[in-house]
């Protein structure tokens, strides 16, 4: 029968050769509960016969018992160790970065189209003497309908149909609506500053509108206003003749032709002939040939009275265009739909 002390060292071997195959700690753990666990490791199994030995065997096998125990543990906690670099060497190569490689592509947010054209209309404006004001996008019925003409059951409102609401003051309920365009700003500047007036104001429309390619039930306007003594008809053309070349080049027509707004007498509208089939007629254009981009007119001389200047000394012209039916034209866009359905396939092309 083989000794204790033999035992031991078959033991230890075994042990050692073992621990140099573990390559988890889940590993380590199941190797030091098979030869160190106290209830059936190897090593306490072994030196329950220990009593059973002549006394004077019992010292040498102790000390050897002991030997081993610090052998296991040494080796445990060495190969321990080895485990967690190795991974730890793991973890770093997989979070190494290549310093080498290009960065990633930052995408620029830059300015919707409708802004940029809104600027460069702007710009146009400003170099003629004119100013960009601002205002309201939630009128009152007044501005945006009475002061302009418009009073209550005008056929005019049916056109320009909006969304409402009720405003409760101290006055009581004033109904108050989204804007249908910018004229309400001729009223308001008018009542504000004494000619000469030249002014432009961009701002948001809101119409209950059954949406196609050249109507968007929310879109932008320009409006424009210049009053003064002696400003003729003939002043209308050639500031918006001047502002059309400007925009579109000498080379696109232009076509006035009459039109009513009940604010402005005569009345025109200005169109600019088709960019898609170069006035053949299309869907784009409906077929006309031609593309309404704004409307315009002699300001009415019962508006100017309202506001308190004689129309008798102060004549005027006013208009407001369609900054989206504009980019359209330049940028040969065939549907109005495209600028607000914020697809970045098409806004990133401008
Ligand atoms: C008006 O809104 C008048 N206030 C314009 C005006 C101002 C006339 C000053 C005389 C003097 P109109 O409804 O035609 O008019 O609209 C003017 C322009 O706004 C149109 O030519 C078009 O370019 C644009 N527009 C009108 N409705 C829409 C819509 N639903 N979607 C996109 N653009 C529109």
């Amino acid at each position: 029968m083989t000794s204790i002390k033999e035992q031991l060292i078959s033991l230890e071997k075994h042990a050692m050769s073992d621990l140099k195959q573990i390559e988890t700690e889940q590993g380590l753990d199941e190797w030091r509960i098979n030869y160190q666990g106290r209830r059936n490791g190897q090593l306490p199994k072994l030196l329950e016969e220990l009593p059973k030995l002549p006394i004077e065997d019992r010292r040498e096998v102790g000390i050897a018992a002991n030997k081993l125990r610090d052998t296991l543990e040494i080796g445990y906690n060495e190969r321990l160790q080895e485990i967690k670099n190795s991974e730890l060497q793991e973890k770093l190569l997989e979070e190494t970065i290549d310093v080498s490689l290009p960065g990633r592509k930052q995408t620029l947010g830059k300015l919707h189209p409708t802004t940029q054209t809104i600027r460069e209309i702007s710009s146009i404006f400003v170099n003629l003497g004119y100013q960009i004001v601002d205002g309201p996008e939630v009128e009152s019925d007044y501005y945006n309908f009475e002061a302009l003409n418009i009073p209550p059951d005008h056929p005019a409102r049916d056109q320009w149909d909006t969304l409402w609401l009720d405003y409760n003051n101290e006055e009581g309920i004033r109904p108050l609506l989204l804007r249908t365009h910018t004229s309400p700003m001729q009223i308001r500047t008018m009542e504000n500053q004494e000619p000469p007036i030249r002014v432009i104001v961009p701002g948001r429309c809101y119409r209950h509108e059954a949406t196609d390619t050249t109507h968007e039930s929310m879109f932008f306007q320009i409006e424009g206003l210049a009053v003064d003594k002696g400003i003729t008809f003939a002043d209308l053309k050639g500031t918006l003749y001047t502002f059309a070349r400007k925009l579109f080049g000498a080379e696109r027509k232009i076509r006035f032709r009459c039109d009513f707004f009940p604010f402005v007498e005569p009345g025109v509208d200005m169109s600019i002939d088709c960019f898609s089939c170069d006035g053949i007629g299309c869907r784009v254009c409906s077929n006309t040939g031609w593309i309404e981009i704004m409307g315009a007119g002699m300001v009415h001389p019962d508006v100017l009275k309202r506001v308190g200047y004689d129309p008798d000394v102060y004549t005027g012209f006013a208009f407001g265009m369609g900054p989206e039916r504009i980019s359209m034209l330049k940028h040969g866009i065939d549907d109005i739909r495209h600028f607000y359905t914020n697809d970045l396939r098409f806004l990133e092309q401008f």
